[in-house]
């Protein structure tokens, strides 16, 4: 009996389940017979997504990103539910212009990612060098297959339509429509793919995304037509920024500029180096703080250190970067302009009109030229860098990049300056003066390639006698293992990079009447807690100092902010000794740079917000984006309003309010330099000029 009830029942399993699965399965066929335009346009638009991404970006990462596959799906769908609401017969046309304008998205990007190793923009419709470039592209590689492969999903769509048409399929299906809830419940299951993709999001993925520069990353993360929105909302933001408060802007623009001098003022430094050549190395995230540190007897930057006691040292320098990093100090360090208060200048103002060091260099008959192994379309540089008026940007495209030469973000660093000097030299045959920026790339976070970075131990090694009574190295673990400890074995290699980049000057001849300016691009980011080990370290208990120590050193918040000062150096290789050799402790600001250059080399910006620092000298200030300041005698926090003093001298409410107040201006009168465009004499007529307009 009991037998004959297990069968029976399992018998009843059996059929419950199968009739489930049948019910389940025709649901399915009846979903795919009624909604066949609807899966069609899904699959196609989803399929062409993952075929761009897979044959533009070749990474297994790419290849397993379903987080793209769901994003671009969760687009597809949410546009796809709004078809719903048109009859059956005309659902065909909705779908059929979505899928065509999905599809040249898809050919668009294919195409410029095989010129520019990037996706395209719509911010680049402004700029009309693009159209010229991606025009002659289109043409030149109109034949590639794998531009035209995503022509199959409308097409093969419109041979469905026909299809349709002749089975009568249109009118069987308008009898069984409820067109609004078939909307409402595409639009819920596309919110619920949002849902599972917005979980999925890591905290780096949701900042890259806001930045928007590293293209490469938000398609291979987002998809391709989330990367579009994106960028379509990017590429507003600056248009609606400029749409109010033009007139206040203006008039505080001239206000500002009228007490500047339309001629520079001259001091004992004035055409110091004039006529000369001129080499800037942008050094990734080289901090002043590894100067004159060393490790077991070893130096961590032997070359650097050189350059600092053989040149013209700023010791006191500070970048003033917000979000856009490296290309915010190049944006200041050749403008004499900060950041901008929302975006990036590089990346959402690369349309207006900016005073860069080689436009003026140009003007006194210099060649100039940019070289950085990254792909040219970071941070926006291919149009960055025209606007700012070099000649030439050497990028990724230009440099032979094998694998075995790769560290970190790409071709490291002495591998890209051997190449370099290849260029530089040709470039010293063709023409008479020249000006060039090396943008460095190996010391970026997260310094993890350490197994790349040659040997360079950041321990502390002892010798003791052992209780045998001979002589014994033990090492103490010290910054081994840390992330700060990382970075400097990685800066250790860097700054190699940067001894062999001058020996290959050297002996191509190129140093004989070159200046060499070099200036770290912000500080590394690294964990306050590694500089207490830094300077606190205790190697009997493998710890940091009890903060009772005597010997204990404070590094609050405070000092963190005044570590994160960048080297500053200006070297040629007869400059030892020379009346140019000394160290200047002032307070000096990456937007100081110019000003301070342009008095020695022979240009002038009246649109400077920084100084010359032989005028300014000890009365300078440094304002930050984020609206704190320094100078020689405070570093103010603006957020927390409260103030470290640098100095004896006592410090008063009004001080602390008129040196705030002059920031904020600061900050507004550069914010709406770039936003309003006030830099663009055809749109600023009244604009007063200043040298460089002459
Ligand atoms: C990218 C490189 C790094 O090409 O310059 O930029 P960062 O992350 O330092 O802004
Ligand atoms: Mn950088």
């Amino acid at each position: 009996m009991k037998l004959m009830k297990n069968i029976l029942s399992k018998f009843m399993n059996n059929t419950q389940k199968k009739i489930i699965k049948m019910k389940r399965d025709h649901f399915i066929r009846e979903y795919f017979k009624n909604n066949i335009i609807f899966v069609s346009f899904v699959i196609t638009t989803v399929l062409n997504a993952t075929l761009l991404r897979f044959f533009c970006m070749h990474s297994i990462e790419n290849y397993l990103s379903w987080k793209a596959i769901i994003a671009d799906t969760f687009v597809v769908t949410f546009i796809g539910s709004f078809g719903y609401l048109l009859k059956p017969k005309n659902r065909f046309y909705y779908y059929g212009i979505a899928c065509v304008f999905l599809t040249a998205i898809c050919i668009i990007n294919s195409v410029y990612y095989t010129f520019y190793t990037s996706f395209a923009s719509i911010s680049m419709i402004s700029l009309t060098q693009y159209i010229g470039d991606v025009g002659d592209a289109v043409v030149e590689n109109v034949l590639q297959l794998k531009d035209l492969v995503y022509v199959i999903a409308p097409i093969f769509f419109l041979f469905l339509h026909l299809r349709l048409v002749k089975k009568n399929y249109y009118k069987r299906i308008e009898l069984k429509a409820d067109r609004r809830k078939i909307m409402f419940k595409t639009l819920s299951f596309s919110a619920i793919l949002l849902v599972i993709f917005l979980l999925t999001l890591s905290s780096l993925d949701v900042s890259r995304f806001m930045k928007q520069w590293n293209k490469e990353y938000i398609v291979m993360r987002f998809g391709i037509y989330v990367y579009q929105v994106n960028d379509l909302f990017t590429s507003l933001q600056p248009k609606i920024n400029s749409m109010f408060g033009y007139d206040k802007a203006k008039k505080s623009f001239n206000d500002f500029f009228t007490e500047i001098s339309d001629t520079p003022t001259t001091n004992e430094m004035t055409n110091a180096f004039a006529g000369k050549n001129i080499i800037v190395i942008h050094a990734e995230s080289m901090m002043t703080n590894v100067i004159d540190l060393s490790f077991n007897g070893e130096e961590v930057t032997p070359n650097l250190n050189r350059l600092s006691k053989e040149g013209m040292y700023f010791s006191n320098f500070y970048s003033q970067v917000s979000v856009g990093t490296s290309s915010d100090s190049e944006l200041t360090f050749n403008t004499s302009l900060l950041p901008t208060k929302s975006g990036t200048a590089f990346v959402s103002y690369s349309d207006r009109t900016y005073i860069g060091i080689p436009t003026l260099l140009r003007e006194k008959g210099y060649y100039t030229f940019s070289m950085h192994a990254n792909n040219a379309d970071f941070w926006n540089r291919r149009a960055m860098h025209n606007k700012l008026g070099y000649n030439r940007f050497y990028s990724k495209a230009d440099y032979e990049v094998e694998k075995e030469n790769v560290i970190g973000l790409g071709l490291s660093d002495k591998e890209f300056f051997r190449q370099s000097v290849e260029k530089i030299a040709k470039v010293n045959e063709e023409h008479e003066k020249w000006y060039g920026l090396l943008i460095m790339l190996t010391n970026h976070t997260p310094f993890s390639d350490t197994d790349k970075y040659g040997d360079f131990a950041v321990d502390i090694k002892e010798t003791i006698t052992n209780e045998a009574g001979e002589e014994e190295t033990i090492s103490h673990p010290y910054m081994e293992g840390t992330k700060l400890g990382n970075y400097f074995k990685s800066i250790h290699y860097a700054d190699a990079a940067l001894g062999e980049f001058i020996t290959g000057l050297d002996e191509k001849g190129l140093l004989e009447n070159t200046i060499i300016v070099l200036y770290g691009d912000h500080d590394a980011r690294l964990p306050r807690k590694d500089y207490e080990r830094l300077y606190n370290y205790d190697k009997e208990t493998d710890d940091i100092l009890d903060k009772e120590d005597p010997n204990y050193r404070v590094y609050d918040s405070y000092q963190y902010e005044l570590g994160r000062k960048v080297p500053f150096i200006i070297w040629s290789k007869d400059m030892k000794g020379t009346e140019y050799n000394f160290e200047n402790t002032n307070v000096m600001g990456m937007y100081d740079a110019s000003p301070t250059l342009g008095n020695m080399i022979g240009y002038y910006n009246k649109y400077s917000l920084g100084h010359d620092i032989f005028n300014i000298k000890d009365n300078n200030i440094v304002i930050f984006p984020n609206g704190n300041w320094v100078n020689n005698k405070i570093y103010y926090n603006s957020q927390k309003a409260t103030y470290l003093p640098l100095s004896e001298e006592p410090i008063s409410e009004e001080y602390i309010n008129s040196n705030t107040e002059y920031t904020n201006k600061l900050l507004d009168i550069s914010n709406d330099i770039i936003v309003f465009d006030l830099l663009n004499k055809e749109k600023n007529k009244e604009i007063g000029s200043g040298e460089e307009n002459k």
